[in-house]
């Protein structure tokens, strides 16, 4: 059973909650188009990332909107206040939309730190074992978060050591591949290991809400601290992660990523005044040979 279930709400209170999981669909339906329509300035050795992405907004998609459903069934307005109408709301449904996204994130990591062979399949099952380990004992102990005992801090603890265990394999992969990237990716990367850690630090900061802020403004604070969450975590990540493998693509003298890169100067009038930027860009097109250039 869930905290959300043992108060009633005001309309502000209410209505934020609605209105904050609206957005966190909303953002992901937002987000498969972006990952969809950009996946073709990334080479083909990348592009699995973009892949990813897409099956990450499909699920969360449906989870967000799955739970804005049970939100808005589980209470009824009685005259006074929002009051439980005998459906549960239940934040059960994001853990097992976890047990997806949490490997499939991380396996991104991989693709796109361009990690191959033997490394790749040993950092993979630690990613995949290690991360249901975290979700599954995680989603174990939220059973408990009423009452609070002793269930609900151990399996909260074994969940830390997994994610413990995940974010030093995550710096891992990070920072022992930056060299490897070219120097116009290495700031992204380094990006993507703080949004990491901070967004990440969310979620138990949103398991432990019940048990510092155990009222229903604490509810509105905690599905916001989860849409937050979501977004940072899927949304963003999975944009910088694009970014980082198209510069890895302009690297590799892949065609449609230079042809894709908005913030380089125009041809044209550009080209025509002769700067120093328009035969930058003349320079780095003659050397992508004759594969490149066409989509
Ligand atoms: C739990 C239980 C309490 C202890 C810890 C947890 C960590 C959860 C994390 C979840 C990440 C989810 C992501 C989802 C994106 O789709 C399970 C809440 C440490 C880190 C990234």
């Amino acid at each position: 059973m869930n905290f959300e279930n043992t108060f009633s709400y005001n309309v502000d209170q209410y209505t934020l909650v609605s209105h904050v999981l609206s957005l966190g669909f909303a953002v992901m339906a937002a987000g498969l188009v972006y990952f969809l329509a950009t996946r073709g300035s990334i080479a083909p050795r990348y592009r699995f990332s973009s892949v990813l992405s897409a099956v990450v907004m499909i699920s969360a998609f449906f989870e967000l909107f799955l739970l804005y459903q049970r939100w808005v069934t589980a209470f009824r307005w009685d005259g006074s206040a929002f009051v439980q109408s005998g459906t549960l709301f239940s934040n059960g449904y994001r853990y097992v939309n976890w047990s997806i996204d949490v490997p499939v994130l991380l396996i991104q990591l991989l693709v796109v730190m361009g990690v191959t062979g033997r490394r790749f399949h040993r950092a993979w099952v630690t990613f995949v074992v290690g991360g249901l380990a975290m979700v599954y004992t995680g989603y174990a102990g939220q059973f408990y978060e009423v009452e609070r005992n002793a269930p609900f801090w151990v399996w909260g603890l074994v969940s830390t050591a997994f994610f413990v265990l995940l974010l030093a394999l995550v710096a891992k992969v990070i920072f022992g591949n930056l060299g490897r990237l070219p120097e116009s990716a290495r700031g992204t990367a380094r990006m993507v290991w703080w949004l990491v850690l901070v967004s990440w630090m969310l979620y138990p900061g949103a398991y432990l809400m019940p048990a510092m802020w155990d009222t229903a403004d604490g509810v509105v604070a905690r599905q916001i601290t989860y849409t937050v969450a979501d977004i940072v975590s899927k949304v963003v990540y999975g944009v910088l992660l694009g970014i980082i493998a198209r510069r890895v693509s302009v690297a590799e003298g892949y065609g449609p990523a230079l042809d894709d890169e908005v913030s380089l100067p125009r041809g044209g009038i550009t080209d025509a005044v002769g700067g120093t930027d328009a035969v930058g860009v003349t320079d780095r097109r003659g050397g992508r040979g004759p594969t490149g250039g066409g989509r």
